[in-house]
C-alpha cells in the first residue's frame, strides 16, 4: 500500500519511504524552502465534494480574510473564525459572531486563535457534542486548518504528529487523517481562490502582507480628492466631503499617501465603487478597508484580484 507523507498527505516516493515525511515537507520545515506544486484545484474540490453530508465539517476561515463558501450540502457545520490574535483586542468576539450569524445562515460559530491557544477548549467540546466519528477541516488555502489540527493534536492527544504548515499556498496536498480520542480528524488541502492577491505576488511580498501579530489599524482622515498607494499592488483614489477610512493590513506593508495627480499605479486596471454608509472594501487576502460614510472610490489593481464591498465587519 502507498504510504502518505505525514506532513502534507502526498504519497511518499521510493527514496522517501524510510522517513515519514517527503522531501518537500523536509525542506519547508527545516529551511523554509517552498516548492510550488502543480496539483489541480479540482482535485481539492473533489475531496470536499466526497465528504458525506452527515459528517461534521469544521469550516476554517481567517478573520482578516473572512470568506464563507457555500456549505449548504453539509448538515453539520462549525464555522471557525481563526487568527483572532491579528485583529485588534478592542474588537469584541460577539460582534464578529453576530456579523457572521446575520449575514450567513450558521448556528455554530467559534472565534479562535491556534497560535495563542485561544478558545480551543470551547471548540473541542463543541466538536465532541456532535458525537461524530469523522470531522473534516475545510477552507481556503492558508486559512489555518493544519495549524489548528496541530494544536488540537498537541492539546488533546498523546500523538506527536506534526503536520506541515506555512504561509505559502497549497501546503497540504492531500487528506491527512489523525485520531484524537475516538474521533478521526481529516485535514484537507485548501481551496485556491483565484481572486486572492497571493496568486499574483512573489514570496518576498507574501511575507510582507502576512500579518505576524496584532494588526494596528491605520486611519486616514480624508477630505476632497486624494490617493493612497499600497506597495506596488493597489492604488485607491477617493472623493469625499469629509470622511475617514481605516485599513486593516499587515503592519509591515507600506502605504503611501499621494496627490491625485501623481500617476503611480494608474496604469493598473481600474474599478469604481459608489459606496453607501458603513461599508468595507475587501481586497482579497490583502486587507479590508472600513469607510464610515458613503463615498466614491476607484481601485487600481490586477484585474484577477477580487475586490468587493460588504457591510462593515467592525
Ligand atoms: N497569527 C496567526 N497565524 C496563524 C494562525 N493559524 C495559522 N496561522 C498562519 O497561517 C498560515 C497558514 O497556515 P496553515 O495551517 O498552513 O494553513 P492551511 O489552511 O492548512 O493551508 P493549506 O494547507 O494550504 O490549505 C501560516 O503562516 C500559519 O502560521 C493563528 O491562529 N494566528
Ligand atoms: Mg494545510
Amino acid at each position: 500500500m502507498n504510504r502518505k507523507c505525514m506532513g502534507c498527505g502526498n504519497i511518499l516516493k521510493d527514496d522517501e519511504l524510510e522517513h515519514n515525511i517527503c522531501n518537500r515537507c523536509f525542506r519547508l520545515k527545516h529551511y523554509g524552502e517552498y516548492h510550488v506544486t502543480n496539483k489541480d484545484n479540482s482535485d481539492y474540490s473533489k475531496i470536499i465534494n466526497n465528504i458525506d453530508s452527515n459528517d461534521l465539517v469544521i469550516y476554517v476561515t481567517s478573520l482578516l480574510n473572512l470568506t464563507i463558501m457555500d456549505l449548504s450540502k453539509f448538515n453539520n457545520v462549525i464555522v471557525v473564525l481563526t487568527k483572532r490574535d491579528i485583529l485588534p483586542k478592542s474588537v469584541k468576539d460577539n460582534k464578529i459572531i453576530d456579523y457572521v450569524k446575520n449575514h450567513y445562515n450558521f448556528k455554530d460559530i467559534e472565534v479562535i486563535s491556534s497560535i495563542k491557544n485561544y478558545n480551543l477548549d470551547n471548540l473541542i467540546s463543541k466538536i465532541e457534542k456532535y458525537n461524530k466519528k469523522k470531522v473534516y477541516l475545510i477552507g481556503n488555502t492558508n486559512s489555518g486548518k493544519s495549524t489548528l489540527l496541530n494544536k488540537l493534536i498537541e492539546n488533546y492527544s498523546e500523538s506527536d504528529i506534526d503536520i506541515t504548515t506555512s504561509m505559502y499556498p497549497s501546503t497540504t496536498l492531500d487528506t491527512i487523517e489523525v485520531k484524537i480520542n475516538d474521533i478521526e480528524f481529516i485535514d484537507t488541502p485548501g481551496i485556491i481562490d483565484n481572486g486572492s492577491v497571493i496568486n499574483y505576488i512573489d514570496s518576498k511580498m507574501l511575507k510582507k502582507i502576512t500579518p505576524k501579530k496584532e494588526v494596528k489599524p491605520r486611519t486616514y482622515q480624508i477630505k476632497g480628492k486624494g490617493s493612497l498607494v499600497i506597495e506596488d499592488l493597489v492604488r485607491i483614489d477617493y472623493e469625499t466631503n469629509d470622511n475617514s477610512m481605516t485599513i486593516y493590513i499587515a503592519n509591515s506593508v507600506n502605504i503611501l499617501r499621494v496627490g491625485e495627480a501623481n500617476p503611480r499605479l494608474k496604469n493598473l486596471p481600474k474599478r469604481e465603487f459608489n459606496l453607501e454608509n458603513d461599508k468595507d472594501i475587501v481586497i482579497t487576502d490583502l486587507c479590508f478597508i472600513k469607510f464610515v460614510k458613503g463615498l466614491k472610490v476607484k481601485i487600481y489593481a490586477n484585474n484577477n484580484i477580487n475586490v468587493y464591498e460588504r457591510d462593515n465587519l467592525i
